[in-house]
């Protein structure tokens, strides 16, 4: 049992939120919900990030002060988390005291500390994003994140000093190769803001006042990034009651959108590091839910309303669609189509078919009673062993944070499910007078697979496993079965009276014609999509596009060791241009370790890092295998770490 502190950003209560809030709040809640399961003292944060010029902004627009504005926009927020059936175990307000003097301390004592200097600045500053930008980071003149017109600023300023711990901060992401994640992101951390060097960062703004004010020099108010970030550790007590702080303190994860990993990564470190704290464990940007139209956002008028959609499909519908359709780390397509889909053939036929026929059967053949199972056959036995080799992949998925893949893990029992039924024939069975225990194996095999569904589906859904649970007749409620027990196959006891009730997800039938005009962009949206995949379906063919996805590098090999209790894996060190990485490579029945180092190979380098038996991959080296052959592919003469390979 370990402890696992996750928190989302806090959001600008500048508007109600949206579908995308919506998603990376329910990833934190299904794997802050998997970690109590399996045992973890979880603290789960979310909360408002409520200062700055652009909520003030706002609050001017709306003819109201701007505590009025966000308390309005902050009960939504309550009232949106408690529809999502969101367990946080804290919602922290930035414009709440016990932040305000947290970050009073932290601005003191970095300005004690000499880390805080004050000077002028004169520069640009794009408010949606509250985020400062030199010309030369410009993209057409235009603020690179979100696109829009950025604005001249000049005051006077407080200022950060990142520069001066930029080389640790470079240190401590190579030595810590799991800290930001994807990958991706942290390659894009360190070429395109750490080498091109660290400026000492403004944090502090005289022409408006909403926001928090610098203790020691009240016409200005801090800069609202420090501010927010700041909620990570104002939220555990910090510096003044230290109980939550020295229990959760550091974060295991701050899960964010990948816009905002930049502060994250860069600028949260470095306070921390002022601070002589100990940074968080990991960082991850996840993918932007997009729509054909690009990306949600309240200006662009193209924003999805989360509690709509809850009204219409019913809560675990949608939060069975944000965690399964959208590859975590990739940006996801979001359109009512797909939607639908997801839940007419998942859900519908696929879980929602498979309790009803189970049942069903049940009631049908043995008086609603779960029968005993008699002795297992072969079909028997695939059908278990699929279903214990999905609970590892789910332990192991929810692991590396891969939360649509331990959906789709969880469905493949779903659907070996309904294929046995078909290959088992119960209603054959049946007819047969010889065939009774044969039949009872059967139908306990249908119940006991769907009663482990139950069990793995409770950090995903929030009422269906309880239905399925309840269904299936058993006594004991579900919250109270221990997970690792209940994950075992043959806790379900005979004998007992299943209880079938309404369809758990009802199919959703076509819109009507006369509705249809208003779904046209999102039919249109998902026609896109479904046609690009089904080319790549048809053809099995790749355009040279996908191929260039594949970033194919040279590595050289610096170290090398097996891991510890296996003996097909090495561990490589290996370095990449200027970066160096680990690799898990399945060679070392063919390779010794010392054969491998100081030696150039081939390395997959923008895979998705995954563990294996444990430890972390961040890549993949190319190999040719035949039989029980296998060579490593190297560069035919030697070219250097970082070459390009096409
Ligand atoms: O950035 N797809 O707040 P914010 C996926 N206050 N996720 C999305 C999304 C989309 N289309 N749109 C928003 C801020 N998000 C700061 C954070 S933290 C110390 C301060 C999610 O209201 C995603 O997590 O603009 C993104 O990072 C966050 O909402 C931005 O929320």
């Amino acid at each position: 049992m370990g402890k696992f502190y996750i928190t989302t950003p806090i959001y600008y209560p500048s508007d109600n939120l949206h579908i995308g809030h919506a998603y990376t709040t329910v990833v934190a809640d299904a794997l802050a919900r998997y970690h109590r399961l399996i045992g973890d003292d979880v603290r789960f944060l979310t909360g408002t990030d409520e200062h700055g010029q652009k909520i003030q902004r706002r609050a001017e627009a709306a003819g109201v002060s701007p505590q009025v504005f966000v308390d309005n926009i902050v009960n939504n927020i309550h009232e949106l988390w408690k529809r999502f059936k969101i367990s946080h175990d804290d919602f922290i307000r930035t414009t709440e005291e016990r932040h305000e003097k947290t970050v009073q301390y932290i601005f003191e004592y970095l300005y004690q500390k000499g880390d805080i200097y004050k000077s002028e600045y004169e520069g640009l500053y794009c408010t949606p994003c509250e985020a400062f930008w030199t010309e030369r980071q410009l993209k057409d003149g235009k603020c690179p994140d979100c696109g829009r017109d950025v604005e001249l600023v000049k005051e006077e300023s407080y200022f950060f000093r990142l520069s001066k711990y930029a080389d640790r901060l470079m240190e401590y992401i190579e030595s810590h190769p799991e800290f930001i994640q994807p990958v991706s992101r942290k390659n894009e951390m360190i070429n395109n803001f750490l080498k091109p060097g660290l400026e000492d960062l403004c944090v502090s703004r005289t022409t408006f006042n909403w926001g928090i004010q610098v203790p020691f020099d009240p016409k200005h108010v801090v800069y609202v990034w420090l501010d927010a970030l700041s909620n990570y550790i104002s939220a555990l007590g910090y510096p003044h009651d230290r109980e939550l702080f020295d229990r959760y303190w550091p974060a295991d994860l701050h899960l964010v959108g990948k816009e905002i990993v930049r502060f994250h990564t860069i600028i949260w470190p470095i306070i921390l590091m002022a601070l002589d704290l100990p940074l968080p464990k990991q960082v991850f940007g996840h993918g932007w839910l997009v729509l054909e139209s690009g990306k949600m956002s309240k200006s662009k008028g193209n924003v999805i309303d989360p509690v709509v959609l809850i009204d219409k499909y019913g809560l675990d519908a949608i939060r069975y669609y944000l965690l399964r359709e959208i590859p975590f780390g990739s940006d996801g397509f979001y359109s009512e189509d797909a939607l639908i889909l997801r839940i007419n053939t998942d859900l519908a036929n696929d879980l929602g078919n498979l309790l009803h026929r189970t049942l069903s059967m049940i009631e049908k053949f043995t008086g609603g009673v779960i029968p005993a199972p008699g002795t297992y056959q072969d079909l028997d036995r695939q059908v278990i062993s699929l279903a214990e080799d999905c609970i590892t992949a789910v332990k192991q998925s929810m692991e590396n944070l891969e939360v649509s893949a331990a959906l789709a893990h969880i469905f493949k029992i779903v659907s070996r499910a309904n294929k046995y039924i078909d290959e088992a024939a119960p209603w054959a069975l049946a007819k047969q007078p010889d065939q009774k225990e044969r039949l009872h194996t059967v139908l306990y095999t249908m119940a006991e697979s769907l009663r482990l569904v139950a069990v793995l589906l409770q950090p995903f859904m929030v009422e269906t496993p309880a239905k399925i649970w309840d269904q299936l007749g058993i006594q004991q409620s579900l919250a109270e079965v221990d997970f690792a027990e209940g994950m075992t196959w043959g806790w379900l006891k005979s004998g007992i009276q299943v209880k079938k009730g309404n369809p758990i997800f009802p199919r959703i039938e076509e819109e009507k014609p006369e509705n249809k005009g208003k779904e046209e962009n999102k039919v249109k949206e998902v026609k896109a999509v479904e046609e690009a995949k089904a080319v790549q379906k048809d053809e099995g063919l790749i355009s040279i596009d996908d191929f260039a996805k594949i970033d194919l590098r040279v590595a050289k090999v610096l170290e090398a060791e097996r891991v510890e209790g296996s003996d097909k894996l090495l561990k490589l060190m290996v370095e990449v241009g200027t970066e160096k990485r680990q690799i898990v490579a399945g060679i070392a029945q063919y390779y010794r370790p010392e054969d491998m180092v100081g030696k150039e190979i081939v390395v997959v380098a923008n895979l998705k890092p995954a563990k294996l038996r444990g430890v972390l991959s961040e890549g993949m080296l190319l190999a040719a295998s035949v039989d029980n052959k296998l060579t490593v592919i190297r560069p035919e003469s030697e070219i250097g770490s970082g070459a390009k390979v096409r």
